[in-house]
């Protein structure tokens, strides 16, 4: 039977957590006189926390002691994990647990490959830990998106090589990443955004089990 190792990206894939890191930054930044906008935001997405804090110090033209930088990444995680700690199950974007569990039925071994450090609490959180082989998140990599190390991670912890991969993403960051990893790369969001991505879907719903069944069996 054919096998492919399935990657998928947390926040803005599976859980629309991506706009509760985009709310916690916007007052972080705010608070120290700085704003920026959605379209900024983007450049955000996928990025690891210290980048994240860092791109948005750049924009503001702003810079700070490594003391002050470490106070405002605690507190922008203490925002953000105020957030998620109201979240449950009905926070899973549509169709994520259909394509999961078609997976799960054919075989295919899945792995997380996120840049966040909460990865692990939102998978319990959401109930969904069980569904994945292997995660690997933020605590796992000393390189961020666009680096594809969190990718390489996730296929060798699925015993998979690269170019047998298929990652899901909703960043920039993490397209280039898996591009650069040499895997098969799924935009999932805006595809004017993610333009550089192999194949691009709005969301779960317009992907098809026949075009699953086609990335399974793709030589
Ligand atoms: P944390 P992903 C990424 O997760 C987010 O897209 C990005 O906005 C965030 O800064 C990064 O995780 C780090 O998250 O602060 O929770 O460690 O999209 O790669 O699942
Ligand atoms: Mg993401």
């Amino acid at each position: 039977m054919n096998r492919k190792g399935f990657i998928f990206d947390l926040d803005g894939v599976i859980v629309d957590t991506a706009k509760y890191h985009f709310l916690a930054w916007r007052k972080l930044a705010n608070g120290i006189g700085i704003d920026f906008t959605e379209v900024q935001n983007e450049q955000l997405k996928g990025v690891s926390r210290v980048r994240s804090l860092e791109k948005i110090l750049g924009w503001g033209n702003k810079t700070i002691s490594g003391k002050q930088f470490a106070e405002l990444m605690t507190k922008k995680n203490d925002d953000y994990l105020r957030y998620i700690d109201q979240m449950g199950q009905d926070e899973i974007l549509p169709d994520v647990s259909r394509v999961l569990d078609l997976l799960i039925t054919k075989n295919q071994p899945i792995s997380l490959g996120s840049a966040s450090k909460n990865a692990r609490i939102i998978l319990e959180k959401v109930a969904l830990r069980d569904k994945f082989d292997a995660i690997v998140d933020g605590n796992d990599v000393s390189n961020a998106k666009p680096d594809p190390e969190v990718f390489l991670r996730a296929a060798e912890s699925l015993h998979m090589k690269p170019n047998e991969c298929i990652v899901f993403e909703d960043s920039v960051a993490g397209v280039e990443a898996a591009n650069r990893a040499n895997m098969i790369s799924i935009g999932i969001g805006d595809a004017v955004v993610l333009s550089h991505a192999d194949y691009n879907f709005k969301d779960f719903k317009e992907m098809s089990a026949q075009f699953i069944e086609q990335l399974i069996n793709k030589k």
